[in-house]
């Protein structure tokens, strides 16, 4: 028996026959539950129609809107909310790898997309289809497949929630999660191989990229290999070059070094964008593009699409474009005025505070001075919360298809609005105050101390949170094990009723204290260690996506090379805090978050622009602080400040054109990466040569043929 939208392959398509690959696995009660690839937390008050909506949906076939899932329910005591174990079939997963388009290395070695048919190619001979996905693939396929459980036109609302209204179209899950009725929904590590992986990755000296990448997914390991490049490919070098400035007399070489790291910040992008490049082909996400599957809560009108010929919702770019340059442009320029306004604000009462404390008479202390500018950074990072809220808001408001877009589009607001934050000041020390002896110790203050504090709220604090909490909550937890593990527990909840969790109840009774229209999905195993590790983990915090990482390097970036002309020492601190820095969030990711579902990228997105023009920055204001810096100044006093200002546009015009120079010549994509792609094209067309070819013989032998045959897969 084949699941319903099982393609049957043609007779005589050659390479594959189904027998040696056997597929037997179907909803049978006896059968062992595959892994968990997602656990779906529904809340406490969440009615049980409502959720057993969702599992026939979960389960049910593809022509009425389901998606063909398993699902086991995790034994809880009364009260708490409902979690399911959701899971899938190889064979289905095999399908919907083929359907995502999901890339696999064949035996040639040669990253292509997955066909279900083919899929000899992929595995070899002897080799074991349960091997060819990895566990991240797997719960990426299934997550994708819960995200696309859409509503159907006879879904007007969720049951038993009328106020809670769909339109067609809509990811039911996703509405779920916006109307609180599913708390969470996370996949669950694996622990073996997370053992392996983090063993590996706290102590050698490079990040296991290939590793990371298997067990984190795509967008985590760019992360990392970005991290890696930097610190060793640029970070280390100018720290040499640092060391080097100091040992020799500083004035007379700083020019040269500062034009030394201006050539050097340009070189490291344009050769990242390569690298980066050459990870996406060997990742198989190079292809990616806007017209790809859409994000769940993208929305439109159901309309075949253009590209695939599926029914996925459409939108117009034009509206989103709008809704862009019309609506967010103006309220995030805004917001990045009054960011603006209340840092000169901040800045004008310290030096009024400043003023007045020379004075002994007013009573303005050291310590009142230090006021305004305390309470600015208290007021940054509480906005800088509530400004995250709404640019999230804006970007899903706008409504992009493709999660990259979305993360794109997201990234380029926030990080507009930490640059007014973070950099502003220093602008303004820089240029306004020209005050260099009080920008070095400023940058040196945040390289050094803020660096450590962040680490310290990165990867120290949690962890202590977390061992406080558990001597707190170790009660709850005990009782949820008890539950789940006990297979004879009788566990007296507060309400005084009895729980039998266990084998006893598993065949065709009904399980006590459960609704009645849950009493349909089947009960994990008492003992099945899955259940404690599905608590233990949804109470983990959830790890929000790179951006966070990102920034921080970023931000790093910045006080390094917007003013190294007034601090060459920089890169050495820098280099100092990524050793570290690489470590943290290493163990961040292994230990003190939930399992972060992979994401596929295919390059590092907005970040890629940001630290370019990040670069592009640095070269101004380099070129502007050796003009403004006191010393040089000294040996030139003849100089008019037109002069000044006219030297400081040459010199900054020069480095431009050579950033411009270095752009062009240094190609995006590797040559070899060039030659694979157009090769990969040509094969793929030979490929579609040859189906057209097969579909043609086949047609003509079917119509030659008397007896009724069915109908060929209509493509
Ligand atoms: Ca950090
Ligand atoms: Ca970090």
């Amino acid at each position: 028996m084949f699941p319903a939208g099982f393609k049957m392959t043609p007779p005589d398509s050659s390479a594959m026959d189904d027998d040696v690959f056997d597929f037997t696995d179907s909803e049978d009660a006896d059968a062992p539950f595959p892994p968990t690839y997602m656990v779906v937390r529904f809340a406490a008050a969440t009615q049980p129609r409502a959720i057993a909506w969702l599992v026939d949906k979960i389960r049910g076939p593809r022509s009425h809107g389901g998606a063909e899932l398993l699902v086991r329910r995790q034994h809880t005591e009364p009260g708490d909310g409902v979690i399911l174990h959701v899971s899938a079939s190889c064979r289905k997963l095999l399908e919907l790898a083929e359907e995502m388009e999901l890339k696999k290395r064949d035996q040639a070695g040669l990253m292509r997309e997955f066909i279900f048919a083919h899929l000899r190619d992929f595995v070899g001979e002897k080799g074991d289809r349960e091997d060819l996905l990895t566990t991240a693939e797997r719960q990426l396929i299934v997550r994708h497949e819960l995200d696309n459980i859409r509503a159907l036109s006879e879904d007007p609302s969720i049951p038993g929630y009328p106020n809670f209204r769909m339109y067609e179209g809509q990811s039911i899950v996703q509405v779920m999660i916006h109307r609180a009725l599913v708390m969470s929904m996370y996949p669950l590590h694996d622990k073996e191989n997370l053992k392996r992986l983090s063993s590996k990755w706290y102590y050698s000296k490079h990040q296991p990229i290939e590793d990371i990448r298997l067990y984190f997914g795509e967008a985590v390991a760019l992360y990392f290999k970005f991290l890696d490049f930097y610190t060793v490919k640029l970070l280390f070098p100018l720290t040499l070059l640092g060391v080097l400035q100091m040992a020799l007399s500083t004035l007379e070489t700083l020019p040269f070094f500062c034009v030394c790291n201006v050539i050097a910040v340009t070189v490291f992008l344009e050769v990242w964008r390569r690298r980066s490049n050459e990870a996406a082909f060997q990742w198989g996400t190079i292809g990616m593009t806007s017209l790809d599957e859409p994000r769940p809560n993208f929305h439109g009108t159901m309309m075949v699409d253009t590209v695939t010929g599926r029914l996925l919702p459409q939108f117009p770019r034009r509206t989103t474009y709008i809704r862009m340059y019309c609506v967010t442009l103006p309220i995030v320029v805004v917001c990045l005025f009054l960011a603006f306004l209340v840092m000169l604000l901040s800045f004008y009462a310290e030096e009024r505070l400043t003023q007045m404390s020379k004075d002994p008479e007013s009573g303005v202390t050291y310590v009142t001075v230090m006021i305004p500018s305390v309470v600015y950074s208290i007021l940054v990072s509480v906005v800088n919360l509530y400004y995250r809220k709404l640019a999230t808001y804006l970007t899903e408001w706008e409504n992009h298809r493709t999660q990259s877009q979305f993360e794109r589009h997201r990234v380029i607001k926030l990080v507009a609005f930490e640059f007014v934050n973070t950099f502003m000041a220093l602008f303004y020390i820089a240029f306004i105050y020209q005050d260099m002896d009080m920008l070095r110790s400023q940058l040196a203050t945040m390289l050094i101390i803020l660096q450590v504090v962040n680490n310290v709220q990165e990867a120290v604090l949690p962890l202590l949170m977390r061992y406080l909490s558990k001597g707190a909550g170790v009660g709850e937890h005990e009782a949820a094990a008890g539950g789940a593990g006990g297979a004879d527990g009788e566990v007296s909840s507060a309400g005084g009723l009895r729980y039998r969790g266990g084998s006893a109840t598993l065949s065709h009774e009904l399980y006590p204290g459960v609704p009645e229209v849950l009493q349909g999905i089947p009960e994990l195993d008492a003992d099945d260690p899955r259940q404690q590790q599905a608590l233990t983990e949804g109470s983990m915090d959830e790890y929000e996506g790179t951006y966070d990482d990102y920034l921080e390097v970023f931000i790093q970036f910045g006080y390094v090379f917007l003013f190294s002309a007034v601090y060459p020492q920089a890169a050495l601190w820098a280099l100092f805090n990524n050793v570290i820095e690489s470590r943290v969030d290493a163990f961040k990711l292994c230990r003190l978050y939930q399992r972060p579902l992979a994401r596929r990228v295919k390059d590092t997105g907005a970040w890629q622009r940001a630290f370019e023009a990040l670069g592009a920055m640095s070269i101004i204001t380099n070129c502007g602080l050796l003009c403004v810096s006191p010393p040089l100044r000294g040996r030139f006093p003849e100089l008019s400040q037109t002069q000044w200002v006219l030297r400081w546009m040459v010199v900054e015009h020069l480095l431009m054109g050579v950033r411009y120079v270095l752009h062009q010549a240094i190609p995006d994509k590797p040559e070899w990466v060039r030659v694979a792609l157009a090769k990969l094209n040509y094969q793929s067309k030979l490929a579609l040569r040859k189906e057209r070819a097969l579909k043609r013989r086949m047609s003509s032998r079917r119509s030659a043929r008397p007896v009724p045959v069915p109908k060929a897969p209509a493509h």
